[in-house]
């Protein structure tokens, strides 16, 4: 396989006008036919360059004519001297076989329906064609099928038995093609846009879910207005359709017109799903559509500028989802997530810039660095340069750039024509990997506090020497009194070290630090337990307040596994005040509960230059959960009780409560023996108390009859069976993990071929970490058999699971060379896909 440079850029050397196609759909033997109407780029002239895979090419046409042609495995070449001047039609009739691909890219069948996965190189699949995203064309699309539903992009333009056509207006780079056929139902709606016009809005499931689409319609519709509202963003054809499919490899796809979503991240109904489904169908419905604008209309001009659409979408997302809940625990939420994934990969040999410069497999850049980190630079931006200069800014963007491919440089000068800044430090960004360090010391004098702030970046593979970056750094000042003397403000440092003096303060002030993670760096602050007392109590900003909650529980955590030292009061009484205090969201009071993960444990004392030890941050984790029952168990009870949400609705309100409940129901079940949670079990109506039932039971070592029960309950369900996997994997004891991971496998309901399944077992074995990690190594040995079982039949979901074995180097020698064992085996079985091959290599660094 060959590297790509991002230096090595070069525009085509034609252009697309139209493109039709027609699609005579067969299982084994599928006929495309396309119409491509080409024009030579004037600005870099050459061969007709087209992209084809696994194509058996049946005719190729020029003008009309036979073609002298070049064919390679993943090439159709004509030469420049063959072609005619000027535009040119080119037709081609080539042949696929659906059925049996099973990479699920291109087109390919899932439960009796066609449906394709486009981005990033999947279209070279379906035909020959300039598979890049700079070249944009007009599709119209004809579907020939036995199934009833038959979609494309676009409107629907004309339809017969057994066909149907689409035309879509906007061109677009054919990472957006889509076509879908199957015996569908539609669950449908409206929506009239700011301009008055009528959306078609569909979505469209195998029979028997059409009672899980309410709230995905939904979410689409809130989508919708809130683009417009905040955005101003109006949707631009008359339909838009949904289709849920069972077998996808990552969440969702933005085609245009025609989004096509994991079932997993669409379908949702109280019985089934558990509200963190719920929030997560609003998010990914929401990011899908908001990449109408950012992605779709405007687009990028290669796979190097990806984190141009998908930071800024997630970013979007981020914004609405905070809107439709709550901002404060939103934004805890997106910290927990950046750092359980993004810190991971960026403190790895996976680390990576947000823009990578060079890459084997596009495929492997679909990254929390590119997603998550992509989005935190576009938060940070807007904090910089204020609200109404980010919405001017993103105006501009939208007017210059509509229907072009673009780079980040465009995105960026749009902020510096609107706001007269050289943006030139900031979009460092972009380009140089690493989590930043940040520390702070503090001096007070004569009613001047003065905070002087130094930042450094660990060299990452390939970039040893880091610079510092632009940090904005939003700090608090608060009076002894509980006051706050110095509202939230905004401090740009783009220096290694840099002081910032606030005067005329009556006394010394407490300060608080990077509120609402304005930056994504590890914050090290040498704090006292008082201060860190006074912030908790004190502090405006929500997210610092858990933020010192979860520095004493990871303290509390730290200290037991080195010291051997019990909790110190500080933290229990801490917790016990957070969660007696009805003034604060109960959703928010279920995060502080929450303790931190293993894995993060493991990262942080790797970080403070101690070789983790998974078994000890395993037990000793149990152990203080055990504390915390204990300590707790006079208010436990109350607060289950008062936490009960009533009839179920997927709002912030109920999930909040929800949340708490089963928070505390994990620790109630550790002084009942189960009592409580074996009730909720047999009487929930939903699956957020059900599954949260089950999961207090199993984490306590009981529950295997409720577990049996819930099989018998829900067999028949393929979603609800992908927990039924997860949750028994997820919370077993360390040495037992791989043993029940394998006889899973054994199960008659296991399917390797379907990613949600493969990652319900995988997933969860290496989630959790002291089972991943137990000493025999049998769960590195496990996944490893696995990971090359499915390689050949899935090379993108085995590349993305490789990512289990990213943190090996903070382990011991005896972990480290069992891991770096099972990936050389990786590494050396025949026949390894360029795609996995990729990710082991650059782990093994
Ligand atoms: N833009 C979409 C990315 C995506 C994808 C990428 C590679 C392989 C399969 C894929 N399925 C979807 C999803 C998104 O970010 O919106
Ligand atoms: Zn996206």
């Amino acid at each position: 396989p060959q590297t790509i440079f991002l230096k090595d850029y070069a525009e085509p050397h034609h252009w697309v006008d139209t493109v039709h196609l027609t699609f005579k759909l067969a299982p084994r033997a599928t006929r495309v036919m396309s119409k491509i109407v080409f024009k030579p780029n004037e600005a870099n002239t050459g061969d007709l360059i087209l992209n084809g895979e696994d194509l058996t090419l049946l005719s190729a046409r020029i003008n009309g004519a036979a073609i002298p042609h070049e064919q390679t495995d993943r090439h159709l070449i004509v030469k420049q001297a063959d072609l005619p001047d000027g535009p040119f039609t080119f037709e081609a009739e080539v042949e696929i076989s659906p059925e049996t691909n099973t990479a699920l890219e291109g087109l390919y069948m899932s439960s009796g329906m066609y449906c394709t996965q486009c981005e990033a190189e999947g279209f070279r699949k379906i035909t020959y064609y300039p598979d890049r995203p700079d070249v944009m064309g007009v599709f119209t699309v004809r579907v020939e099928s036995d199934l009833p539903v038959m979609l494309s992009n676009g409107n629907p333009q004309a339809s017969g038995e057994g066909w149907a056509e689409w035309h879509d207006p906007w061109p677009k780079p054919a990472y957006l093609f889509a076509l879908v056929s199957g015996d569908l139902l539609a669950h449908s709606g409206q929506f009239t846009t700011m301009s008055g016009k009528t959306v078609d809005l569909n979505i469209y499931v195998r029979k028997g879910d059409e009672d899980k689409c309410a709230f995905g319609l939904q979410a689409l519709i809130d989508s919708m207005r809130w683009d417009e509202q905040v955005y101003g963003r109006e949707y631009d054809l008359d339909i838009f359709n949904i289709v849920a499919v069972d077998d996808f490899n990552m969440g969702a796809m933005e085609n245009k017109g025609l989004n096509i979503f994991n079932s997993s991240c669409v379908l949702a109904s109280a019985e089934t799903s558990t509200d963190a489904t719920f929030e997560r169908v609003e998010g990914i419905i929401a990011h899908e559509y908001f990449h109408n604008w950012t992605g779709n209309r405007i687009t990028c001009r290669d796979w190097f500028q990806l984190c141009l659409k998908e930071g800024l979408t997630v970013y979007r997302d981020q914004m609405f989802s905070g809107d439709m809940r709550s901002h404060a625990v939103k934004r805890i939420e997106e910290v927990l997530q950046l750092r359980a994934r993004q810190f991971r990969e960026d403190n790895g040999p996976l680390a990576h810039n947000v823009r990578p410069e060079s890459f084997v497999e596009i495929n492997n850049f679909y990254t929390a660095t590119v997603y998550e980190k992509g989005a935190e630079i576009i938060g940070m931006l807007r904090r910089l340069i204020g609200d109404e200069a980010y919405y001017k800014g993103c105006n501009l963007y939208f007017e210059r750039h509509d229907g072009q491919a673009v780079t980040i440089e465009d995105w960026i000068k749009a902020f510096e024509d609107v706001t007269g800044r050289d943006l030139t430090h900031f979009q460092q960004w972009y380009s140089q990997a690493g989590t930043p360090r940040l520390s702070v010391t503090e001096s007070w004098a004569d009613g001047s506090l003065t905070l002087t702030f130094t930042q450094s970046t660990p060299p990452t593979p390939g970039q040893d020497d880091k610079r510092p970056q632009v940090l904005p750094i939003m700090i608090g000042l608060i009076a002894p009194d509980g006051s706050e003397v110095v509202p939230n403000t905004v401090l740009e440092m783009t220096e290694s070290t840099q002081s910032f003096t606030f005067d005329n303060l009556a006394e010394r002030p407490v300060t608080s630090i990077l509120r609402d993670f304005s930056a994504p760096v590890i914050l090290q602050r040498d704090i006292d337990a008082k201060t860190r007392a006074f912030l908790l109590a004190h502090d405006t900003d929500p997210f610092n307040v858990w933020e010192m909650g979860r520095m004493l529980a990871k303290d509390t955590l730290v200290a037991m596994i080195t010291e051997g030292t019990p909790p110190t009061t500080d933290y229990l009484d801490a917790l016990k005040t957070m969660l007696s205090d009805e003034t604060k969201d109960p959703a928010f009071r279920a995060l502080c509960l929450a303790l931190p993960s293993q894995d993060d444990i493991a990262q942080t004392l790797f970080d403070a230059g101690t070789t983790p030890d998974p078994m000890a941050i395993y037990e000793q984790r149990e152990e203080l959960r055990h504390i915390l029952a204990s300590f707790l168990q006079d208010i436990l009870p109350d607060l289950y009780d008062k936490n009960d949400a009533g009839a179920f609705k997927p709002d912030a309100e109920g999930s909040g409560k929800r949340a708490l409940r089963m928070a505390v129901l994990s620790l109630l079940t550790l002084n009942d023996q189960g009592k409580a949670a074996q009730k909720l079990f047999e009487t929930a109506d939903n699956m957020t108390e059900q599954a949260g039932a089950l999961m207090a039971l199993l984490s306590a070592g009981i529950g295997q009859e409720e577990l049996a029960s819930f099989y018998a309950q829900w067999f028949h369900d393929r979603l609800v069976m992908d927990k039924w996997f997860m949750m028994q994997i997820a919370v077993a004891a360390p040495l037992e993990a791989a043993h029940i991971a394998q006889n899973l496998t054994h199960h008659s309901d296991f399917d390797m071929k379907n990613p949600n399944r493969f990652r319900a077992v995988f997933g969860a074995l290496q989630g959790n970490h002291g089972g991943f990690h137990a000493p025999d190594g049998a769960a590195y040995k496990l996944l490893a058999d696995w990971l090359i079982k499915l390689d050949p039949l899935n090379p993108q979901t085995t590349a993305r699971m490789c990512g289990a074995f990213e943190t090996w180097k903070r382990y011991d020698a005896d972990r480290q060379s069992m891991i770096k064992d099972q990936l050389k085996r990786i590494l050396g079985t025949p026949n390894l896909s360029g795609d996995t091959t990729e990710m082991v290599t650059r782990i093994l660094g």
